[in-house]
């Protein structure tokens, strides 16, 4: 397996909209298992593909405290949402900034599985909120692009600083 490289904010690639993926392929199957390593690597409890700078319509999420409950969404649809709730979200890619966020408290998904199948799940608490942050990464969407134009421009010149800071 292959611990890829996690695309950080603001990287232009990070707002490229995913491809569906037509055929669940060896090479899919492959791609998901390095993305599970990858973010169980990094201690995340989700990753999308676009993260990975590999722009097709899949994600991976383990919320579990075992951290052995991985799901894999290919295609995902929201197909029906209810409430609303306030999560406090990080992300792997714009890491150490962590941001209340409003969501959608229930959801119900359709994908596909690695099987090829497709599947529906209803998923609530931070389970529906990682779902709905991947999913928006599949469209280009990061978190912090729901904050005020002010908050957005601080978090920036942060990252920017701190990764000129780590540069030799
Ligand atoms: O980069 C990512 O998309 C993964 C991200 C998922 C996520 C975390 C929290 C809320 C919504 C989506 C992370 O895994 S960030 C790191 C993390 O492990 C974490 C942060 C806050 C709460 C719980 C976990
Ligand atoms: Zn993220």
């Amino acid at each position: 397996m292959t611990i890829l490289k996690i695309l950080q904010y603001p990287d232009e690639r990070l707002h490229k909209v995913a491809a569906p993926i037509s055929v669940v392929t060896d090479e899919i199957r492959l791609l998901a298992q390095d993305m599970a390593e990858t973010m169980y690597t990094a201690n995340g409890i989700g990753l999308a593909a676009t993260q990975v700078d590999a722009h097709q319509r899949l994600i991976v999420i383990d919320v579990s405290d075992t951290r052995d409950q991985l799901h894999v969404f290919i295609n995902p649809e929201i197909i029906a949402v209810k409430g609303e709730s306030d999560y406090q979200e990080g992300c792997l890619s714009v890491p150490g900034i962590f941001e209340k966020i409003k969501r959608a408290e229930n959801i119900t998904i359709r994908a596909t599985g690695l099987d090829g199948n497709l599947f529906e799940l209803d998923a609530d608490g931070l389970f529906a909120v990682c779902i709905q942050h991947e999913m928006d990464h599949l469209m280009g969407r990061v978190f912090i692009e729901y904050l005020s134009q002010l908050k957005q421009s601080r978090i920036r010149s942060k990252l920017k600083k701190r990764q000129r800071d780590v540069k030799p």
